[in-house]
């Protein structure tokens, strides 16, 4: 049998032949090697260790001449183990990903506001009513407390989310809080911006989502005026969405803001709402520790997917999450 297999081996002129003595020699299943293998139940007790040693003999013997066959007709070692491996067939290219479109968006506005000074700051997604609400001069009775408004966590007081029970905890509604968790931790003057994401029961449509981001944007200062902001915002906007941007301001309300703005830019024949802005309300200041006689300053918060589809004339804000690589690899 050895020296049968050794021939036919060394005969196989091509990957075909080559398989077919593979498998009729020491094939798993039906190989001739396999045959003996089973057949050695059957020998005498004495003569088993001789059988035995003569038989890993005859297989080593065969095992090499199939390396050797196979090197020769596939051509080296990467190949072993998988003779219908083509060597001469074009590759499959790799898919590499890339960073999705907020990311990219997000990057593009720190590096415009970095420009006018703003360094970026950050906190918490899943926060307390604290910073969320109190803290932002929003009482226990107002409406953007409502449990039918917020994702609050359910936690041991379920039913207590309105009021402040320690250990009540919600995702974040807005990026506001960050501006509480830096005036906590630093003293005026503050110039920073926090971006990231917020969660909001919304059902959603081509404008909304229930998770969004924000560019939180917080200056304080002595003196700072209405002035500042809206010219601060427009440097952005023709920064971020090109030079012939229209964009207005329309008087407003928001509790930690005195007074309040929200921010528009034409777009398609309509005006369309992408943030929310005004001076920081003297409450907010006295929830901090500063003192609202010696300090003033402006905050706004933008939607970052509207300034993001606005640029880059996305008509449905739903495409950015749905994770569709026909839409994902445009950017
Ligand atoms: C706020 O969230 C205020 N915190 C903004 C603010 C900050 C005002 C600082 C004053 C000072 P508003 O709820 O309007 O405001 O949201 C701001 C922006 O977030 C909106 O203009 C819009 O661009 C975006 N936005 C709101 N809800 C959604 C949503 N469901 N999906 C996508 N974007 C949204």
């Amino acid at each position: 049998l050895q020296a049968e297999a050794i021939d036919t081996l060394k005969a196989a002129s091509d990957a075909d032949a080559f398989e077919a003595a593979r498998v009729k020699y020491v094939g798993q299943k039906k190989g001739a090697l396999k045959d003996i293998q089973k057949q050695m139940g059957s020998v005498a007790p004495e003569d088993k260790k001789s059988a035995g040693m003569k038989l890993n003999e005859v297989k080593k013997a065969i095992e090499a001449a199939v390396e050797q066959a196979q090197s020769r007709l596939l051509g080296g070692d990467e190949q072993s183990g998988d003779p219908t491996f083509d060597p001469t067939l074009p590759g499959i290219r790799p898919r590499l990903g890339h960073i999705h479109p907020i990311t990219q968006t997000i990057n593009h506005l720190m590096e415009i506001m970095g420009r006018m000074g703003f360094e970026a700051a950050e906190g918490p997604e899943v926060e307390d009513p604290h910073h969320n609400f109190v803290a932002l001069n929003i009482p226990e009775d107002h409406p953007a407390r409502d449990p039918l408004d917020n994702f609050y966590l359910a936690t041991a007081d379920a039913g207590a989310e309105r009021q402040n029970v320690e250990g009540t905890r919600l995702l974040r509604s807005q990026t506001s809080t960050v501006q509480i968790r830096v005036m906590e931790q630093n003293q005026a003057p503050i110039r920073v911006i926090s971006l990231g994401r917020v969660y909001r029961p919304d059902a959603p449509d081509a404008t909304h989502f229930p998770m969004f981001h924000q560019m939180e944007g917080l200056y304080v200062d002595t003196n700072v005026t209405m002035a500042n902001l809206k010219t601060v915002l427009r440097i952005f906007a023709t920064n971020y969405l090109g030079g012939d941007v229209e964009i207005r301001f329309r008087p407003s309300f928001f509790p930690f803001t005195e007074p309040s703005v929200e921010v528009d830019f034409y777009w398609d024949g309509k005006w369309i709402e992408f943030g929310g802005a005004g001076m920081v309300d003297p409450n907010v200041f006295r929830a901090v520790g500063y003192d609202p006689r010696k300090v003033s300053g402006f905050a706004f918060g933008l939607g970052v997917e509207r300034l993001c589809m606005r640029r880059h004339d996305i008509k449905d804000i739903r495409d950015l999450y749905s994770g569709d690589m026909r839409f994902l690899s445009q950017f």
